[in-house]
């Protein structure tokens, strides 16, 4: 028999993937360096659909119908190269490799670079989902060439997860590294979401006085509304969960300290390096690495603040609305910055990628899947040039009508001392935009003062300089 698809590494992604694949119908071959794991995977679920276990990389290469459709679903980093280095040289012209891993979108460059001059496609693909994904139906960003894109598309429509109007959440997102470029954004834009999340939880925690399950329950009210996601439907899980062993709110028995894997910091440093103010899903990566100092906390328990206290009854209800309004509103913020730096890129590397196209794929499968993705699709289906999603007339409207509340919160949280630095650094965001003028006009001072950097006039053309040591005269520079 010959396969369709091959999927090497067969650790949890890979093999839900290829049960994935199997279960709809393709005959998947099925490969991975210790073979215990293949064998494994036949024994328990060779009865849903066609596998055929190789033992050696030319056996697992002899199997796959051509042009030959590879999977790698191996540990981003050295081990993709290695099996990379191993597959390659048996392969032909028109062959393509599907690296699914968590890659560097700088790896995938170089890699498809490479193996485009032995004529071999490399499809870089961002996958989201976890392990359930993998196997149901997760959220599929191809990146390679256009024509891979032809006989790999409708395998990866296939096994994809459905959006509600039914569309799959797949599409070639671009050249060479756009697919792995965009999961990184995706996921950046996911630590926003999660931080922004734990913000309103706290916030309705220590100011609002509520239980963990009674926060739960606001939660759920939420996931009807315009928050209706995963994530929000999950947190409300979480939140009403209580440990069997203590009696306790789940919540509270989790050591507070969040680890991270680093696509989110990915996201920042390209970020840093494109120019692109991700404001949001830094303060997350860093909320996150903040948690994990654990001495320097420790350290400063006793530092001067106010203790939160709690309101009365028809207050806290008053704040909860309108905590809801922040988490809103600064959720527009965060997908304004991620669009962004996915623009950013596109133009940076000439991927012309489409930003309605992408979140129209995250709105099933994904961990950040939301009825918001929806109004960010008819966005950039309205405009495909629009400037930033706050251009949008109704994200502007709505940011209008929730800004008070989103401004009332950060002074409560400011005079309660909570921290909620993925909501102050969103509004901040939104006011330094809105701004007539900003105070980058006296850094340009600064720095021609100290460096002789030269600034620009606002009433005429050219580059200037103060002679700030002499007479202060003008100088065209
Ligand atoms: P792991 O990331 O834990 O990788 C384990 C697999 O890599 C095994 O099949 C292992 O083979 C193989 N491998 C290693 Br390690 N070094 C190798 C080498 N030098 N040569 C050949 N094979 C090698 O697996 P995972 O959690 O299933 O994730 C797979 C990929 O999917 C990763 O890139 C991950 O970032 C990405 N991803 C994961 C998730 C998730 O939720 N877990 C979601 C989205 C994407 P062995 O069995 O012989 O040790």
């Amino acid at each position: 028999t010959s396969a369709q698809i091959g999927v090497t590494g067969l650790a949890v992604m890979g093999r839900n993937l290829a049960r994935n694949f199997a279960r709809n119908g393709y005959t998947v071959a099925v490969h991975n360096r210790t073979a215990t794991r293949t064998r494994e995977l036949v024994a328990e679920f060779g009865h849903e659909g066609d596998f055929v276990a190789a033992e050696t990389a030319k056996e697992f290469v002899a199997a796959l119908e051509r042009p030959r459709r590879l999977v790698i679903m191996v540990k981003a980093g050295d081990p993709t190269d290695a099996v990379i280095q191993e597959f390659a040289p048996l392969l032909e012209p028109g062959d393509m490799i599907i690296d699914g891993g968590n890659a560097h979108f700088a790896d995938t460059r170089r890699r498809e670079r490479e193996l485009r001059e032995q004529g071999i496609h490399f499809v870089g693909t961002g996958i989201s989902g976890g392990e359930e994904g993998a196997l149901h139906g997760p959220s599929i960003m191809p990146g390679g060439s256009k024509e891979s894109y032809e006989p790999l598309g409708p395998m990866l429509e296939k096994i994809s997860a459905k959006a509600q109007d039914g569309a799959p959440c797949v599409t070639h997102v671009g050249p060479d590294g756009a697919g792995h470029f965009v999961k990184m954004v995706h996921n950046g834009i996911e630590y926003a979401d999660m931080q922004l999340i734990g913000e309103a939880y706290q916030l309705l925690r220590d100011v609002a006085g509520y239980s963990p399950a009674r926060i739960a329950d606001i939660f759920r009210t939420w996931n009807t509304g315009r928050l209706d996601s995963y994530l929000i439907e999950i947190t409300a899980e979480v939140l009403s969960h209580v440990d069997a062993a203590t009696g306790k709110p789940f919540v509270d028995v989790v050591v507070d300290q969040a680890e991270q894997k680093g696509t989110g910091r990915w996201t920042v440093q390209i970020a840093l390096d494109l120019g692109v103010p991700v404001s949001g899903i830094a303060e997350a990566v860093f909320a996150r690495s903040l948690s994990g100092h654990a001495a320097l906390r420790e350290a400063s328990r006793g530092l001067a603040g106010p203790k939160p206290a709690a309101l009365d009854e028809a207050e806290a209800a008053v704040f909860a609305d309108r905590v809801e309004q922040a988490l809103y509103a600064s959720k527009i913020v965060s997908y304004t910055q991620g669009f962004h730096e996915i623009a950013a890129g596109s133009a940076e590397y000439g991927w012309d990628i489409d930003l309605g196209a992408v979140s129209a794929i995250w709105r099933g499968g994904c961990i950040i899947r939301a009825a918001f993705l929806d109004r960010i699709r008819a966005a950039y289906d309205a405009r495909p040039d629009l400037p930033s999603l706050l251009s949008d007339e109704t994200f502007a409207r709505e940011i209008a009508a929730a800004q008070d509340d989103w401004r009332e919160v950060l002074v409560a949280a400011t005079r309660q001392g909570v921290a909620a630095p993925g909501f102050a650094a969103a509004l901040a965001y939104y006011d330094a935009l809105r701004a007539e003028r900003l105070p980058a006009a006296l850094t340009q001072g600064q720095r021609d003062f100290f460096g002789a950097h030269t600034y620009r006039r606002v009433d005429r053309d050219g580059s200037f300089h103060t002679l700030w040591g002499g007479d202060r005269s003008e100088a065209s520079a």
